[in-house]
């Protein structure tokens, strides 16, 4: 392939890179947005705060600094930090540090200036008013690393990585996406590309000069391309397997309250958040939307649903409107705490149903309600009953640590983190599938292209094959000031 930024039909919303350079002008044509604007924004999150951090980048950044600081940033060295006054118009409206970095050394590759102000957003907002006035035009969400991806300092699953890091609920949610920050899941991913490669030009090979190769018949080539294809497919599930782990130390893990009416699902809700967030009554149907709230599981950030409790035949409207949104819930949560009556511990005949069986975590309650020297069945749908009282405790501590146990994620080195890397390998896994199956047939030229297929999968994960769609997905996830 020549220059592929030349090679791009024009128009066409893909693009294919073959190398850093040629990448590096497509993202800078194709910008949707000026980019040679200089954008400001506040990088902190909104509300009370001791500080406040405002970035502006662009070519004109150190000039609007200059209008707005004194002393001016450009008298001052790059990347030291210098204590400024800003000038508002009667007189001096904060005193802050600022910080220059000189394009490319920045972030964003161009000329870069942050300031840290005093917190509270008022001065922030009014800082943005004043670089605004200034030239400076208010940034959209991402934009900052957007252009740092423009830059080719980031890849896109990098660019993935800061987007995220903002929402992680636990540390080794942080970890995971601090490698892939540095390049883990890229380095992954390519390696993956680059055996999917050596397969396709075996293949490719085979079908230009069926007699010049050394491997001397077809059945030959058949077996060791199928090796393989199915290794890399197997690597390629692992990878998609990881996704579930990631969600869950990034995002924290999903755990929702079911069962029956009046067993006392809102009761342990209350007693495991340890506020009196749900409503308890004595009635059947008490709750009926489902609630939710956050717990920590040793360093495990679990949210915990409580819904209504299902009766066998609902009996009015909004019984069935309650039992309904019950199993939407069920339906999304990694984790069912089926809750039964310690002293009548029948499952719920939908407790069988798989896909939700192979999720339940059975929590016999009320234990306090028995007699001295009854105890409830150790077990309940193969797996082991847990006796608690929401009323008085009992068994609280115990039923952390079996939720804690059960949902702890593997602690993974590489995972996909995002629904868009996810398409992309699970793309690239059905190809490699087909390709197996059109060479079982003897069809290698149908094998070819779907190897061709499947490295676009791939492609597309790594960015290296992007549309504007999915480029502002991407970015418009993003915070503004990222
Ligand atoms: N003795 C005793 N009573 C409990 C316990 N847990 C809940 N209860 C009582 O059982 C009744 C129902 O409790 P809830 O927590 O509202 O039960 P629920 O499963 O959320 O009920 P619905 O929302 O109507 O499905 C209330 O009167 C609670 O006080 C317990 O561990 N011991
Ligand atoms: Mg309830």
């Amino acid at each position: 392939m020549g220059n592929a930024a030349e090679d791009r039909p024009t128009g066409s919303p893909r693009h294919c890179r073959s190398d850093k350079q040629a990448d590096r002008h497509y993202r800078s044509i194709h910008h949707p947005m000026d980019a040679n604007d200089t954008i400001v924004a506040i990088a902190t999150a909104p509300g009370r705060g001791a500080l406040d951090v405002v970035r502006l980048s662009g070519p004109r950044a150190v000039e609007i600094g200059d209008a707005l600081l004194d002393p001016p940033p450009s008298t001052r060295p790059p990347r030291y930090c210098h204590p400024a006054r800003v000038r508002g118009r009667s007189g001096v409206l904060d005193r802050l540090l600022a910080v220059r970095f000189a394009a490319p050394r920045s972030y964003t590759g161009e000329d870069v200036l942050e300031l840290s102000c005093h917190g509270g957003g008022l001065i922030a907002a009014r800082l943005v008013e004043l670089a605004r006035a200034a030239g400076a035009r208010p940034a959209e969400p991402g934009e900052f690393t957007r252009r740092s991806w423009e830059a080719g300092k980031l890849d896109l699953l990098q660019a993935e990585a800061v987007g995220a890091l903002s929402g992680a609920r636990s540390l080794d949610g942080v970890r995971l996406l601090e490698r892939q920050l540095g390049g883990g899941l890229s380095r992954r991913i390519s390696e993956l590309r680059g055996k999917l490669l050596a397969l396709s030009a075996e293949l490719e090979a085979r079908i230009s000069y069926p007699d010049e190769n050394d491997l001397d018949d077809g059945a030959d080539f058949s077996t060791a391309f199928r090796h393989g294809a199915e290794t890399l497919e197997e690597a390629l599930g692992e990878l998609l397997a990881s996704a579930a782990f990631a969600r869950r130390m990034i995002g924290g893990a999903r755990a929702a309250l079911v069962g029956r009416e009046n067993v006392g699902k809102s009761s342990l809700f209350n007693r495991l958040l340890g506020a009196e967030a749900a409503l308890v009554a004595t009635v059947p149907g008490t709750t009926r939307d489902a609630l939710s709230g956050e717990l920590d599981l040793d360093g495990l950030p679990l949210i915990l649903y409580d819904t209504a409790g299902r009766p066998e035949l609902p009996t009015d409207e909004l019984t069935e409107l309650a039992a309904r949104r019950a199993v939407r819930t069920a339906d999304s949560v990694d984790l069912l705490l089926l809750v039964v009556e310690a002293d009548d511990p029948r499952p719920p005949e939908w407790a069988a149903d798989e896909g939700v069986r192979e999720r339940l975590l059975p929590v016999a309650n009320k234990t306090d309600l028995l007699g001295s020297g009854v105890r409830p069945p150790t077990e309940l749908l193969g797996r082991p009953l847990i006796p608690v009282s929401a009323e008085t405790g009992t068994g609280i501590t115990e039923l952390r640590r079996c939720l804690a146990e059960r949902l702890r994620p593997v602690n993974v080195e590489t995972a996909l983190t995002t629904a868009r890397q996810v398409r992309g390998v699970r793309a690239a896994r059905e190809a490699l599938g087909e390709a197996v199956a059109a060479l079982l047939r003897g069809a290698w030229d149908a094998a070819s292209v779907e190897l061709e297929a499947a490295r676009r999968g791939l492609d597309e994960v790594l960015g290296r094959l992007t549309t504007e769609d999915t480029l502002n997905a991407v970015f418009s996830r993003f915070c503004v000031g990222k």
